[in-house]
């Protein structure tokens, strides 16, 4: 048939693929791989794993549409690729979904999965399905379990009692990365605090590591990833110093960033939660304190971090003598203070710190000044002054500048024996026990004479109990408390009778570790083959959103770091490189139920076809940017395909023919796009490679129509090119030129063409484009470049849309080949 049908296509194609398997990762090894294995260079591009939560949405067709252009070009490259997929089966939405909906999570959850599988094939996505996992199946979380048991024995999972972050609305515990502005990244309660004993992993031993070890990373992940990062593990240098309490035996030890203003402590603040407080607190101040605690409980974490709000605060009755100059200090309890950061205790010097003035202000405390910064008296303006400036007041460092003064300090207080260099960091330890039943139970068994008994390797995994028909609704505990059969077990050390751990574990440690899965799937020996492991990791390419630009990453890191001490694999980094795609929103906005602007990637894929919703995610901007649906042109794509299909079937010279004798022209445009997509491809600025296809196909055409004639070899030259550089994002079109052109499938094989440098450094015009008469981007065009070319080229430009910003586009005038004047509106 004549006519491109988007639909008889995607049907005709796709059971095809599915026969032929081309993107089986070692594809090319023997019957025997250890006797002869694949030969090609192996690359592997890792996708973040979707949440089984309904079907596919347009963020995920934008994602893994990324990921899969940079798969297929790779496989083009002639490389031996790895891209694999999987689900990130358990977690909370399925348990309130099934709740909600009377059912079992686990059927919501294969449901969604069978769904989402479906919808990744129809988008013809380059999954090599073979290595296929779900996190919660027993045979993943065997070893999710095993590996808790290895960090355990290393000390680096625990249990302790604490204040966690609890949200009402879920009835679980969240890690403070899950507190979003005070609220359940969930569900969006407000999130108070509980005591309860909980399982932590001691990520904070790592903190150091984590943060050298992003020198790996510098130019390969985004630069504002590694920032939240360098931010989240938050390393602060100083001092520790030690205040001696009246009254009190051992010292108290505070975490200054600057020691230099020592001289300028004029009272000492403890967090009113501390054992600290309880203990320091005077009898006559007992009352007024337990009140001030009963309030700060009621507080929110957002209220407490907001520098806004008021300072409040109680003396404690008791007074700490400040080391350098023996000067007696009120200690006060504040919330301003945090009780799990530094020592929870701090020395206050209202002069140079804001918090500390403000406070100072509110209960009348004196404020000292102690660096002269030729900033007006603090205690006059309100204003405190961090900065830069000489010592006064200070008699050890009078005269010294700020850096100097600070070590100076510390010097001399490691010499008095008062104090010490010190670091502190903001990480805290991951908190990993849920009070959820959807998740990796923790294989502890808790036995009366025994304590904490590890489960033995031989019996692993422990598997959840089925609870089919069991209420699920949070209480608080777990609901595997509740499956008494399943909780009742014997002791693997005694043998008495002895209960399993009933929490289960955050799915953030599932999906710590599955990249090192897809390696070895089925591997039955241990959590991966560390020999395939060897061959594959790390990961050449991640793909994923921006939201795990943190924890995801973070403990992903740490897992790998801690297998790497444990000699499990041989590097420290897992992911070489980062790409973050950017939202699609719709009409500027996210797009949400409340605000109606929903688009329905279902829906998009019906009317317009795959190829033609991949090309416009991937034609729509740079990978980062966010995509606004309401500005992109489905239609227009599909239009482009339409337009490239229908050369295939205008070739009239044979397969294999030699092209050297061809139309010259075409050939250098030919050439000349096949070098800029090549390098285009490799530097992610897709969008500008799919628009240097669009000059191709027009080039081609008007070779066919007006040129030499569709037997020129030139011009199958073109559309075999143009076929297989169409493969990474439109592969349905891609795949039936291929076959209108002579060849056999799949053109996902093909091999990417090469060029002729010759003939790809052909001549060429400079063509400005100017924004409001403003000269905004130039670039190369060939001297024959069309009007529309010319035109297209210039507003898929980066540097205009920068300078059109929000603006509407009122005219655009081309004069081909040299000028384009865009006049907004
Ligand atoms: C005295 C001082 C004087 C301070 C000065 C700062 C400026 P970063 O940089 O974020 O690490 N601090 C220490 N522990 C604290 C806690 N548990 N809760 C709230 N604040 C705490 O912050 C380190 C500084 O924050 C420390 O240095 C301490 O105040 C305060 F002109 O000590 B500083
Ligand atoms: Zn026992």
């Amino acid at each position: 048939t004549d006519t491109y049908d988007f639909v008889r296509i995607q049907n005709k194609w796709l059971p095809v693929w599915q026969q032929m398997n081309p993107f089986r990762a070692d594809r090319l090894a023997g019957d025997d791989p250890k006797a002869a294995p694949d030969p090609r260079e192996r690359r592997y591009l890792l996708d973040m794993f979707p949440y089984p939560s309904g079907d596919l949405h347009m963020g995920h067709g934008e994602a893994y549409a990324f990921g899969d252009l940079i798969a297929r070009y790779w496989l083009q490259k002639g490389y031996n690729v790895l891209h694999p997929i999987g689900w990130d089966a358990f977690g909370l939405p399925a348990e309130n979904a099934a709740i909600r909906r009377n059912l079992h999570p686990a059927e919501w959850t294969w449901a969604n999965i069978e769904t989402q599988a479906e919808s990744f094939r129809r988008y013809a996505v380059s999954f090599d399905w073979s290595r296929r996992l779900h996190t919660c199946e027993p045979e993943y979380y065997r070893w999710t379990q095993w590996l808790f048991l290895r960090f355990y024995e290393r000390g680096l999972a625990y249990r302790k009692a604490s204040l966690v972050n609890w949200c009402p609305q879920d009835q679980t515990v969240l890690a403070n990365e899950q507190v979003v502005n005070g609220a359940c990244e969930r569900c969006g309660a407000t999130v108070t605090k509980r005591e309860l004993t909980q399982w932590y992993f001691k990520i904070t031993d790592y903190a150091e590591r984590l943060l050298k070890d992003m020198d790996q990373l510098e130019g390969r992940w985004p630069e504002r990833v590694l920032t939240m990062q360098r931010n989240w593990i938050g390393r602060s240098e100083g001092a520790y110093v030690d205040f001696t309490i009246e009254g009190r035996e051992e010292p108290v030890t505070v975490f200054t960033t600057r020691p230099d203003t020592l001289y300028g402590a004029t009272f000492f603040v403890v967090a009113p939660e501390s054992r600290l407080a309880q203990e320091i607190c005077a009898p006559e101040q007992r009352e007024a304190f337990e009140e001030y605690l009963a309030q700060v409980k009621r507080t929110s974490e957002i209220e407490r971090l907001s520098t806004e709000r008021e300072k409040t605060g109680v003396f404690l009755g008791a007074y700490a003598i400040n080391p350098v100059n023996g000067e007696r200090i009120p200690v006060w309890a504040a919330d301003y203070v945090l009780a799990d950061y530094g020592t929870g205790a701090i020395m206050a010097v209202p002069a140079h710190d804001q918090r500390d003035l403000d406070f100072a202000l509110k209960y009348g405390l004196p404020v000292r000044v102690v660096v002269d910064t030729g900033e007006p008296d603090p205690a006059e303006t309100g204003i405190a002054t961090p900065g830069e400036g000489r010592h006064v007041n200070s008699p050890v460092i009078d005269g010294l500048g700020k850096d100097e003064g600070i070590q100076a300090m510390i010097e001399w207080l490691e010499k008095q024996g008062i104090g010490k260099r010190g670091v502190t960091y903001r990480l805290r330890d991951w908190l990993i026990s849920r009070q959820r039943f959807w998740g990796c139970p923790i294989p502890i068994i808790h036995c009366d004479s025994c304590g904490e008994v590890p489960v033995p390797d031989d019996q692993l995994p422990v598997e959840l109990p089925d609870l089919r028909g069991a209420d699920l609704a949070p209480k608080g505990v777990s609901p595997l408390a509740a499956a008494t059969d399943w909780v009742k077990v014997a002791c693997p050390k005694c043998g008495g009778e002895a209960r399993r751990d009933s929490d289960t574990m955050d799915t953030f440690v599932d999906s710590s570790w599955y990249f090192l899965r897809y390696c070895s799937p089925g591997y039955q020996d241990g959590p991966f083959n560390p020999e395939d492991v060897r061959r594959w990791m790390p990961v050449d390419q991640y793909v994923g959103g921006v939201e795990h630009a943190i924890l995801h990453l973070l403990y992903s890191r740490f897992f790998t770091k801690v297998l790497y001490d444990m000699g499990m694999v041989d590097f420290t980094e897992p992911f070489k490189a980062l790409l973050n795609q950017g939202q699609v929103i719709n009409q500027g906005k996210a797009m949400s139920k409340s605000l109606g602007n929903g688009v329905d990637l279902g829906e998009q894929l019906s009317t317009y076809g795959v190829d033609a919703i991949r090309f416009t995610m991937a034609f729509a901007g740079p990978p980062e940017d966010d995509i606004d649906w309401a500005d992109v042109s489905p239609g227009g794509s599909l239009k482009f395909l339409q337009r490239a299909w229908r050369l295939s079937g205008d070739v009239q010279s044979e397969p294999g023919v030699d092209p050297a004798n061809g139309d010259q022209a075409l050939r250098k445009v030919t050439h000349r796009t096949i070098k800029d997509v090549t390098e285009l491809v490799e530097s992610f600025k897709f969008n500008v490679a799919l628009a240097r296809l669009m000059e191709l196909t027009s080039a081609t055409r008007k070779a066919i129509d007006s040129g030499p004639g569709p037997a020129d070899p030139a011009v199958r030259e073109a559309v075999e090119a143009l076929a297989i550089m169409l493969s990474l994002v439109a592969p349905y079109t891609a795949e039936d030129m291929w076959e209108r052109l002579g060849h056999e499938p799949t053109v996902a094989l093909a091999g990417w063409p090469s060029y002729d440098p010759e003939l790809a450094t052909a001549e060429s015009v400079t063509a400005v484009v100017q924004v409001a008469g403003k000269l905004r981007d130039k670039f190369e065009v060939s001297p024959d470049v069309t009007e529309d070319e010319l035109r297209e080229r210039a507003l898929a430009s980066e540097k205009v849309r920068n300078a059109l910003g929000d603006r509407e586009i009122r005219k655009v005038i081309v004069r081909a080949p040299k000028l384009v004047n865009i006049v907004p509106g």
